[in-house]
């Protein structure tokens, strides 16, 4: 089963290189993607140096990145995470155990059920509470950790997904979209410190997905 890493960037010098040999380490044979969206520093370099295929994507935009990113991703089994080291890539490989083992086709790792004050704040914690409980409400799906940005699963579900947002809130439209094509579960991973400066506004991501989140019922 081919497997294929996809991180989106943007000035990441400082942990995109540990965040590529880390999954270099964990898979054998592992196809990584970064799409970098106008670094100032080495970040497309650092990438490039290790092996990853680099993606340059002009256009702002998370979700825009990742869309980028699977277009190009030739790997059965998609994995994605952000270049900030703040995720934990040595679980890569006993979730592709559990996805193939569980037989589900969608893991999202849930940062809130071993989060730290140090990684995840209150603040975090009380919004993403919120998001959590209106996705709850709005769709029926309950989620410890509706804002993840880490999932693996099988690219073939990709396809049949729509409308999936540009934006931060594309994570929790892949989530909606995927308890919709199949089985998701989550798997409680530790939360690292962030070292370089966060791409999230808090109070103004946060508003907009919850936004998001009402709109998209709507529209359904
Ligand atoms: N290519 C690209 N990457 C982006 C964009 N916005 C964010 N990223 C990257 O996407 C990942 C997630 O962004 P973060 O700033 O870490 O957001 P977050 O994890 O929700 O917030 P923190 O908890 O503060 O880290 C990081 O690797 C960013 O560099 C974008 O517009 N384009
Ligand atoms: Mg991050």
């Amino acid at each position: 089963m081919k497997v294929t890493a996809i991180i989106p960037t943007i000035n990441e010098e400082n942990t995109i290189g540990i965040v590529i040999d880390g999954l270099i380490r964990a898979v054998n044979g592992i196809e990584i993607i970064v799409v970098d969206t106008n670094s100032t520093d080495r970040t497309r370099e650092i990438a490039e140096e290790r092996g990853a295929i680099v993606i340059r994507e002009n256009r702002k935009g998370y979700g825009i990145a990742y869309k980028t990113g699977l277009d190009h991703a030739t790997g059965d089994l998609i994995v994605c995470m952000d270049g900030d080291n703040t995720y934990p890539t040595e679980i890569v490989k006993p979730l592709i155990d559990i996805i193939q083992l569980d037989e589900v086709d969608f893991i999202s790792c849930d940062r809130m059920t071993l989060r730290s004050q140090h990684s995840y704040t209150s603040l975090h914690f009380i919004g993403n509470s919120v998001l959590n409980f209106t996705m709850h409400i709005l769709f029926k799906i309950n989620l410890n950790d509706s804002q993840s940005g880490m999932w693996i699963f099988y690219r073939k579900l990709y396809k049949d997904m729509k409308n999936l947002s540009n934006g931060m809130s594309f994570s929790e439209d892949i989530k909606i979209d995927a308890v919709r094509l199949g089985r998701l579960i989550e798997i409680p991973v530790k939360y690292g410190i962030r070292i370089g400066k966060p791409k999230l506004k808090t109070w103004h991501d946060g508003f907009r997905n919850l936004f998001h989140l009402l709109i998209k019922r709507i529209q359904d």
